[in-house]
């Protein structure tokens, strides 16, 4: 496939000289942290990625509140250099929160608020986002609202949005590539009580698949190198190698989130088996869907159902990406169905009822494009600038947007933070029914045009960021800002 193909080293080396010259990076402490820690890295001769299925795969540890109180729960996370073991027997140097690779999941409430303490151990700026969250500007985690090294902040979110797989990651402008990259992401599950009554898969059953993927050193260390998509052919789910999963004969629910800075998923079983789809960004669809394979984009998340009941148990089933062009990142994560137990679980007929798709005030275009030579990124011909706003919308509306990607080889992608959206269509056709629900992020392929119904949050206003969510591009200026006005 042709996304990622950007850049080379020209590319590289104009990218690294600008970010310097944007003196954002003082002094370059990413660098000397991380390779500081690098060098502490293995030691114990050649890392080498383990065969496909030969690891077992973790569940994300789940973040615990340091206090809970009528109506909120509060979380400390400290983001800070850290060692993983990702390969076996290998200490490679990430950058973590709460040492944890990918970050701690959250669980949240709806109703029931969320204040997360972050704390920054980096070395570096940071910011934290939660991705598909409805929150205020200030809690938003903009690109230049920084976390100075060796301070922390408060975020609070409300949760009054309908449950979704959200997640958390760095946000800070040119940084938030390398710092997604070396860890700084983790799952936000947010649930409902229209939810937990349809008696869906939970607890242990509702697991999240935090998908990436990374190229390693010989000494076991993460190679960063922006747009270096040809170089990052390790798959990772929940921060281990193409691991194998034991899974009960029986439905699961799985949150598959594609975490990765610029890689497309397309999941799928390698049986060819149908399998559910019940959520998409922002919560769940109408109506399961069913498919034998979803692709996503970086950020895009979809929650799917797997019923192993069908299989007998000793019988392997790799979970698949149909989009990988090499045998080597062919295999995601293979589930060992074992022995059969009780399952109560259902998915309903109906899951939810969407927003009705309200007519919209507004008009809007956004042209992707990225400069192969430079590497650099813009939007309607203009990368980001902190100091400019591009357009402003009225608190509560609803608009429609085009998105068009310009590149003919280069994948994009397209990200809204606060609102979610519904996509109209594809080039004109209809589009995907993977995506036939809500959403905050849309995959825009090459040449492609892409039409959105946009809804902005009734509550807030201030000014939030829109962004091809290849991390590796927005860090290239491919983002924009726009104000949301209204009294009060
Ligand atoms: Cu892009």
């Amino acid at each position: 496939m042709g996304w990622g193909c950007g850049g080379g080293l020209a590319g590289i080396v104009g990218i690294l000289g600008r970010r310097a010259v944007l003196g954002l990076v003082a002094g370059g402490l990413a660098g000397r942290v991380v390779g500081g820690a690098a060098s502490g890295a293995s030691g114990a001769g050649r890392a080498r990625v383990p065969p496909p299925f030969s690891v077992p795969m973790a569940v994300p540890v789940e973040a615990r509140p340091v206090r809970s109180t009528r109506d909120a729960d509060h979380y400390r996370l400290v983001a800070a250099p850290a060692v993983a073991e990702i390969l076996p027997g290998v200490r490679t140097p990430v950058l973590a929160y709460n040492g944890a690779f990918p970050g701690p999941t959250i669980r949240a409430r709806a109703g029931r608020r969320v204040v997360v303490e972050h704390v920054n151990h980096l070395g570096e700026p940071t910011t934290v986002h939660l991705h598909g969250g409805e929150v205020s500007p200030e809690d938003d985690g903009g690109p230049m609202d920084l976390v100075e090294p060796g301070r922390g902040r408060r975020y609070h979110y409300a949760n009054g949005q309908r449950a979704a797989t959200l997640w958390y990651h760095d946000h800070a402008h040119h940084l938030e590539s390398e710092h997604v990259y070396r860890g700084l992401a983790g799952a936000y599950l947010l649930h409902d009580e229209c939810e937990v009554g349809l008696g869906l898969p939970s607890g242990r059953f509702d697991v999240p698949i935090v998908l990436r993927d990374a190229r390693f050193g010989d000494d076991g260390s993460l190679v960063y190198i922006p747009e270096d998509f040809r170089g990052r052919n390790t798959i990772l789910v929940n921060g281990r190698p193409q691991p194998y999963f034991r899974v009960a004969a029986r439905k699961y629910r799985f949150r598959v989130l594609n975490a990765a800075n610029m890689r497309f998923f397309k999941v799928e079983l390698s049986t060819g088996d149908h399998f559910l789809q019940i959520a998409t960004d922002r919560g769940l669809m109408r109506a399961p869907l069913t498919t034998t394979s979803v692709p996503l984009s970086p950020g895009e998340r979809a929650d799917i159902v797997v019923d192993f009941s069908r299989y007998a148990p000793g019988q392997r089933v790799v979970l698949r990406d149909g989009f990988s062009t090499r045998p080597s990142t062919d295999g995601i994560l293979r589930f060992d169905v074992c022995g059969r137990v009780r399952d109560c679980s259902r998915v309903p007929e109906r899951l939810a009822i969407l927003p009705a798709l309200r007519p919209a005030t507004a008009d809007r275009e956004f042209r992707l494009s990225m400069d192969k030579k430079t590497g650099m990124g813009f939007i309607n011909g203009r990368a980001y600038d902190s100091g400019r706003i591009d357009f402003t919308v009225e608190r509560g509306a609803v608009e429609t947007w085009r998105i068009v990607n310009e590149n003919q080889v280069i994948q994009h992608n397209f990200h809204v933070h606060l609102a979610d959206f519904r996509v109209l269509d594809r080039n004109g056709g209809p589009p995907m029914p993977t995506e036939d629900g809500l959403k905050d992020t849309v995959m825009v392929r090459p040449g492609e045009s892409v039409g959105v119904r946009v809804a902005f949050h009734p509550a807030y206003t201030g000014d939030y960021i829109y962004h091809c969510h290849i991390v590796d591009h927005s860090a290239m200026g491919m983002m924009g800002q726009f104000r949301i006005a209204g009294r009060g």
